[in-house]
């Protein structure tokens, strides 16, 4: 294996862990990644996000004992495609699922694209069996968007990046009583503000994991290198428990950058994206990411190494 620059995060050794291959071939799926991923009944539920080869999405679970064997279900996560309004506003692309535990249940936030642009959506589900759409959360033009596992001084939280800033997208937060209504919207951290990596644009990634030093908030980070060749990278930042508009520390350096084959060649080069980690009771992380927008991969950190990420020790 070869040595990283960066050695916050460890790759496993049989990425990708999942391909279109993986599916069942009648589905034609062409490219799995992005997906969100949460340990549901001691299962390792991942929500992928898959393409096939007209560049339609869909999601589709599959479920993993270790967290790097998955097998794919056989058929896709039932979206409501012949609403109206969905129909509007994803055009058949709705994508990059992020899954948050709240109480008892399971939501979905993820992209819908259309002529519209992007806005964010929410799924619910109990059991990942039966799904239910909530409707849309966010007008355009808004990406990502991931929600915070408790209600924050008494209100739901999200975490998204709508696309303004300097040139386009910064991390916000916003606030809902009841996750459909969203305001006290403030931005947290901007693309050009001291992370030098990342001049173009920045947005949440990982469902933000709770820890006594704050939310670790693994996030993406992209530059422009050269016309049209945008870089995704990962980094890492804590943000206050009680005020997630306040970051606490920043990572200096990103925490993983595109170098393996994998990552370089796909549909998008040099891309690694998140929208999802699982915490082990000993504070291991497993951080899965899309690999070039075309397969799903995974790398290992943990809590405690993360922390010290950010605090650049
Ligand atoms: C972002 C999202 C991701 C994608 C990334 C790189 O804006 O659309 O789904 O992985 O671009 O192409």
């Amino acid at each position: 294996m070869k040595t990283s620059k960066y050695p916050i995060c460890k790759r496993y050794e049989g990425n990708p862990i999942l391909t279109g291959k993986n599916f069942p071939p009648e589905a034609d799926i062409k490219h799995v990644f992005n997906s969100g991923i949460i340990k549901y009944k001691g299962i390792y539920t991942m929500v992928c996000r898959v393409e096939n080869s007209a560049l339609s999405d869909r999601f589709w679970i599959a479920e993993s004992k270790d967290g790097f064997n998955f097998k794919p279900r056989p058929k896709p996560v039932p979206m409501p495609h012949d609403d109206p309004m969905f129909k509007e506003y994803t055009s058949s692309m709705y994508y990059d699922p992020r899954i948050t535990k709240i109480g008892d249940t399971y939501y979905i936030v993820h992209a819908g694209h259309s002529g519209h642009t992007c806005r964010l959506s929410l799924v619910k589900t109990d059991d990942f069996k039966k799904f239910e759409w909530m409707g849309f959360i966010s007008e355009p033009d808004n990406r990502n968007g991931v929600l915070f596992p408790e209600k924050i001084n008494g209100l739901y939280a999200r975490l998204d990046r709508p696309n303004t800033g300097n040139p386009t997208g910064d991390v916000w937060v916003s606030y809902s009583p009841d996750l459909i209504f969203w305001g006290k919207s403030e931005c947290v951290f901007r693309n050009w503000e001291g992370i030098n990596w990342a001049w173009t644009k920045v947005g949440p990634g990982a469902t933000p994991i709770k820890t006594p030093e704050g939310w670790l908030n693994i996030f993406h980070g992209v530059r422009i290198q050269c016309k049209a060749h945008y870089v995704y990278q990962l980094g890492v930042c804590l943000l206050d428990l009680e005020n997630p508009a306040k970051v606490k520390a920043m990572a200096k350096d990103a925490i993983l950058i595109p170098e393996e084959m994998y990552e370089l060649v796909g549909q998008t080069p040099s891309v690694v994206f998140t929208s999802g980690a699982v915490v082990e009771d000993n504070g291991e992380v497993k951080l899965y990411y899309g690999g070039a927008d075309n397969v799903q991969c995974v790398a290992t950190t943990s809590v405690e190494r993360l922390i010290d990420a950010c605090y650049n020790r």
